[in-house]
């Protein structure tokens, strides 16, 4: 039996949750971290020494870092359409990852969400906050080329890079900011709303910590 530790509300636990319901996994979920805590303590330490969610446990083999969950997930299930078999097409998806985790996330997770929506008014840095809304506009601009005439960010088939991006979208898209037009990235959205292990990992409201950097 899979075990994912780790509270609903993370970014990053969302993008576990989502594949484990997409590939129709049985699986125990344990809240943990924030509010329900349990990072600090020597078993969770001992399952990942940084004190982290997500982490999830497949037997006697635990693992941290949610990308690398994603793959392990992937390659567990045998899914060659969500992360190719293919060096070359493999090495395409894990680029559009890595950006995601590396810049994407940065920009938008960093930059704005904590950057505006979790800090309270009165601390904002309001010129880093307009830079970072700015640099994410660039981002979902060229996103929206990138979609502009296939389904999914690699053509036919959804991949771990829809994952890791898409789950950027509920928050970017119900968030009070600037946005550039993007019709592409909008239509991807709505058909990610479509997909109950979309709602059901990713699209967990968020309201209650608007101003609040604590948990
Ligand atoms: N690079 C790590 C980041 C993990 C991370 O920063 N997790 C956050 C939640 S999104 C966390 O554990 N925060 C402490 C907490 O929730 O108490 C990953 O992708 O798994």
């Amino acid at each position: 039996m899979l075990t994912l530790l780790g509270r609903r509300s993370s970014f990053n636990v969302q993008k576990v949750a989502w594949l484990l319901a997409e590939l129709d996994l049985p699986h125990r979920h344990i809240e943990l971290g924030g509010a329900f805590g349990g990072l600090d303590t020597p078993e969770f330490r001992l399952m990942n020494p940084h004190g982290k969610v997500p982490v999830l446990k497949d037997g006697d083999t635990v693992l941290w870092e949610s990308h690398a969950i994603l793959r392990y997930l992937a390659s567990r299930s045998a899914n060659s359409a969500l992360w190719p078999d293919d060096i070359a097409d493999r090495a395409h998806v894990d680029a559009w990852m890595d950006w995601s985790q590396t810049t994407l996330q940065v920009d938008f997770l960093t930059g704005v969400f904590w950057g505006y929506y979790r800090t309270p008014e009165a601390r904002r840095d309001t010129r880093s906050v307009e830079r970072s809304v700015a640099r994410c506009a660039d981002h979902f601009r060229l996103l929206d080329t990138v979609i502009a005439d296939k389904p999914w960010l690699f053509g036919e088939a959804m991949t771990l890079a829809d994952i890791t991006i898409g789950t950027h979208l509920y928050r970017y898209f119900e968030i009070d900011i600037d946005r550039p037009n993007v019709p592409n990235i909008v239509r991807w959205y709505e058909r990610l709303k479509q997909r109950p292990a979309y709602r059901d990992a990713v699209m967990v409201p968020f309201d209650e910590l608007f101003g609040r950097l604590e948990y």
